[in-house]
């Protein structure tokens, strides 16, 4: 047990906090210790159930003996290696066995420290492959509305969340947005993908009108979009986005930032939905989220263009100093061990349906207006107090939390995305909590 059990910090102002209310936090700091397994433990000793899998990472659970021991083991070796111009053997391992596991075709990795960096890696990837091949007027990049790609330039200037955009100046140029696939009058309650909306993958050919496929380098989207709470892709959504790309040579980018690493039930949405990107941006989950680690899959036809020219020269000016740190690339081993010993990546098949019918129980609580699941991915949408929005959503968080579960809010929106080893009695106890935060908020 920590020995900081019971011992908050007397002076919070120094850590300027991510995505978080500052000033609020700190009048009244809801601190983690310890975790272990689905549980985190508080700064006054009380369990918490892991409804979030921390922030859609920690897929095995926490604390986990084989990715702890990988970590001390490669720190007493191999703490640090430069990533430029030098390797070490364990980054190449992983990659192999990342390889193994990805979509067929999809035989390259590049690493980064996190999501953002991996979907930022994937554009420059993107426009470069253009380029190199000659096609260099494909400078546009498609993002989608509602949509999240992390917090650097580029992510934020494809995503869709205006809060996450609106201070930050005029962002990357040539870049346009499908509209989103939240259709709460049509699909309220639906279970797992909805019926309606696969015809909003075709505006995508109107952008095409307008802009000519000549000028469009790459769309990205996330398969399933979690942190704008958790919208779905219509029935044949994804499918028409893929052979629209396909059509124009456009190359179809999937954020799998969240829906990697079985969060779906499957090792990745690509497999889920059965359609392959071209490239497939990744984080979170492939390290369990306990050594800062992202992953750029890419089809061998991509890594393939970039390999002309002089054998001495650099062939992708981009790359990180941690890109496949030693210790993360340990800690992604041991994440990869625990998935395959354990049968992580598809257990999330086999409780979906449990997962389902738990969530969609909720429907007539109190507040709730739409229920969405898919694996183990489940959105529960508040309607909002009127000229308070996410003031609702907030409150069933700091309930949850008094009450013993961590549960995430977007917007008036619950998410949640428990660990991939939860059991049916943690489902059962998990939306219990929610049940009675919903029946004890205004
Ligand atoms: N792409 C997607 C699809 C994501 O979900 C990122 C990129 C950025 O990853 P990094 O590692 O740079 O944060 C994400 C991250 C939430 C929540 O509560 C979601 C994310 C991060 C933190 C909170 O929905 N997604
Ligand atoms: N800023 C400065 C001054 C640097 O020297 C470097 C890397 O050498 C960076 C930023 C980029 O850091 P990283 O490679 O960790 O992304």
């Amino acid at each position: 047990m920590s020995n900081r059990l019971k011992v908050t910090p007397n002076d919070l102002s120094a850590f300027w906090m991510p995505f978080t209310a500052n000033r609020q936090f700190k009048q009244a700091p809801r601190m983690f210790v310890s975790a272990k397994d689905m549980h985190y433990t508080t700064s006054d000793g009380r369990k918490v159930l892991d409804g979030t899998a921390g922030l859609w990472c920690v897929n095995a659970g926490h604390c986990r003996p084989k990715i702890t021991e990988a970590i001390q083991a490669q720190a007493a070796e191999l703490d640090y290696a430069p990533a430029f111009q030098m390797g070490h053997p364990i980054v190449f391992e992983l990659a192999n066995r990342l390889v193994d596991i990805a979509p067929k075709g999809m035989d390259h990795v590049f690493f980064t420290n996190s999501g953002s960096e991996s979907v930022d890696t994937a554009l420059k990837m993107a426009l470069a492959y253009h380029r190199v091949r000659g096609e260099g007027s494909r400078t546009r990049l498609i993002g989608r509305e509602r949509g999240y790609h992390g917090v650097n330039f580029g992510g934020i200037s494809v995503g869709g969340i205006v809060a996450n955009r609106k201070m930050f100046g005029t962002l990357l140029g040539g870049v346009d947005h499908l509209p989103h696939t939240h259709l709460p009058e049509k699909n309220a309650f639906s279970k797992g993908v909805p019926d309606h909306g696969a015809e909003l993958a075709n505006e995508l050919e109107r952008l095409v009108t307008l802009h000519d496929a000549s000028t469009i380098a790459a769309v990205i989207v996330e398969p399933v979009a979690g942190s704008t709470g958790v919208i779905l892709p219509p029935k044949g959504y994804l499918q028409k986005l893929r052979e629209i790309c396909t059509k124009h040579g456009i190359l179809l980018i999937f954020d799998e930032v969240i829906t990697g690493f079985g969060r779906l039930g499957a090792p990745f949405a690509a497999d889920y939905f059965g359609v392959t990107p071209d490239i497939m941006t990744t984080a979170k989950g492939v390290s369990n989220g306990v050594i800062p680690m992202g992953a750029v899959f890419v089809k061998k036809e991509i890594h393939d263009a970039f390999m002309t020219g002089p054998e001495h020269l650099i062939e992708f000016f981009h790359g990180y100093t941690y890109s496949g740190n030693p210790i993360a690339c340990a800690a992604a081993l041991g994440t990869l061990d625990t998935y395959k010993e354990e049968g992580l990546l598809t257990r999330g098949e086999e409780l979906s349906s449990y997962w389902e019918d738990a969530l969609h129980s909720l429907k007539g609580e109190p507040h709730v207006i739409d229920i969405r699941n898919i694996g183990l991915i489940g959105a529960i949408e508040l309607a909002p107090i009127a000229g308070q929005p996410t003031k609702r959503a907030f409150s069933a968080f700091v309930k949850a939390f008094e009450r013993g579960a961590l549960i995430r809010t977007t917007g008036d929106i619950i998410a949640l995305s428990p660990p991939l080893i939860i059991t049916k009695g943690q489902i059962n106890e998990l939306i219990d909590h929610v049940r009675d935060v919903l029946r004890s908020i205004d």
